[in-house]
């Protein structure tokens, strides 16, 4: 594995040089004006070196549609390989020290050498996800009709049985959450009894607390449609907090933004589970008409400020158990994914500093006015500030690269790994990444 190509340090710092001046220009441009508003501009780098998203191991392979899967050249074949992309996805960006693993996609043949091979580029292990949504090779009972609310018992307690094997592989990685996604849902009206799902995948769901080790937290995430298509079991936000509240303190409700019907109010719900406590964290991606899980900021960058101006709110407001985990969860269908989510993580990292841009002594006084011109226009100048120098800065400051996108391309490593990696035969050709 260490003969294995990597970007080498010293490559950045050189690429580094070649922005050096222009960034150094336009920051202190930035500080000038920023000064003017009275905000300093190293609090807000020192707020963009402090952001963390993790990475989705599933989300450095090319992603694909129900029609098609377009294969890149040097995807990763194998766990090992995904943490080799996340690394230099890391090394590049630096705010995206950890990676999420998806079971049995991503099952480890042996815990310690992962955890190792991961210590080694300076990742760790974000929440685990378990996959009732597929059958395996070698599965013995089909979730066709469904998974942790499947009407036959023997059926759930296989899936039942998947998710305590995610922990604890997790545990053995050292992760701290487990996520729980369903595909279960109905096609046709009459189907599936709505009541009763509900109820048996709550059932199901206990019994998947009930091994939870005490300082774990379970994730759950809901999704309005696909691949049901007349009802989901865990549908909305609404129902998601009802079980969270149901199974106990360690449940809390995931937010994956392409798992809405459209022009919801995202940033509301956002608020709404902050102010419940339950907020667990966030799978983004951005969409135009369902889960199209295109890239972080691409279609709907407004909603996103948005939905952090009330994360930033609850930083601020120091609120206690406020702890959201931020994750990537996209398909890169078009596009080399390491490019993908370089830019998604920068876009984070960019949403949240203008967030804490926000003027929220002027934005309270115009509420409080009843002046509403006043308070969008408090949040407009955020959202227009142009932050990137200070988002390159941050970068640069911790070993990162200026320009991550232009720097990767320059270091040829997806060539290289097209050789290092020959594609396999027959691979998966459609697949959900
Ligand atoms: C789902 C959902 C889950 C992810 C799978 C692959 O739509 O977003 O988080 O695990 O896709
Ligand atoms: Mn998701
Ligand atoms: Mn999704």
């Amino acid at each position: 594995m260490s003969q294995h190509f990597e970007i080498d340090d010293s490559f950045i710092s050189e690429q580094n040089q070649k922005s050096r001046e222009w960034l150094a220009e336009d920051f202190g441009f930035l500080a000038t004006k920023l000064r003017r508003q009275n905000v300093e501009i190293e609090d807000l780098v020192t707020k963009a070196a402090g952001f963390r998203v993790a990475v989705p191991s599933w989300g450095v392979g090319t992603g694909g549609t129900r029609f098609a899967r377009f294969p890149g050249a040097g995807e990763p074949r194998d766990i090992y390989e995904k943490l080799e992309d996340c690394g230099t996805i890391f090394q590049l960006v630096r705010s995206t020290p950890a990676v999420s693993l998806h079971i049995p996609w991503d099952k480890p043949d042996d815990a310690a050498r992962l955890r190792e091979f991961a210590r080694e580029r300076g990742l760790q292990f974000d929440a685990m996800n378990s996959n009732t949504f597929q059958d395996q090779p070698g599965q013995k009972l089909s979730y066709k009709f469904g998974s942790l609310t499947h009407p036959d018992r023997s059926v759930r307690a296989q899936a039942i049985q998947h998710n305590l094997e995610c922990i604890e592989i997790g545990e053995a990685l050292g992760s701290k959450a487990h996520t729980v996604w369903i595909g279960d849902g109905g096609n046709f009206p009459g189907q599936q009894h709505f009541r009763r799902a509900l109820e048996v995948y709550l059932e199901s769901m206990r019994e998947i607390y009930a091994g939870l080790p005490d300082d774990w937290r379970l994730f759950i995430e809901h999704k309005f449609y696909e691949p049901a298509f007349y009802s989901t079991v865990i549908n909305d936000w609404g129902t998601s907090y009802y079980c969270a509240r149901e199974l106990g303190p360690q449940a809390f409700c995931l937010v994956d933004l392409g798992h809405h019907a459209p022009n919801v109010n995202i940033e509301m719900i956002v608020a709404r589970l902050i102010q419940f406590g339950r907020l667990a964290g966030f799978h983004f991606n951005d969409s135009k008409y369902g889960d199209d899980d295109l890239d972080a900021g691409a279609i709907k960058p407004f909603q996103l400020f948005l939905i952090f101006n009330e994360l930033v709110d609850a930083e601020l407001d120091q609120l206690p158990d406020f702890k959201p985990a931020y994750m990537l969860d996209q398909s890169h269908n078009i596009t080399d994914p390491i490019e993908s989510l370089m830019m998604s993580a920068v876009e984070l990292v960019r949403a949240y500093v203008q967030a804490h841009l926000v003027d929220r002594a002027a934005l309270t006084e115009a509420q409080q006015e009843c002046d509403p011109l006043l308070a969008l226009s408090i949040l407009k100048q955020a959202f227009t500030t142009d932050v990137t120098p200070i988002l390159a800065e941050a970068r640069a400051r911790a070993g990162g690269a200026i320009d991550p996108i232009t720097a990767y391309r320059e270091s040829g490593y997806r060539k290289i790994k097209a050789e290092e990696r020959p594609a396999q035969k027959g691979a998966a050709a459609s697949g959900i990444v």
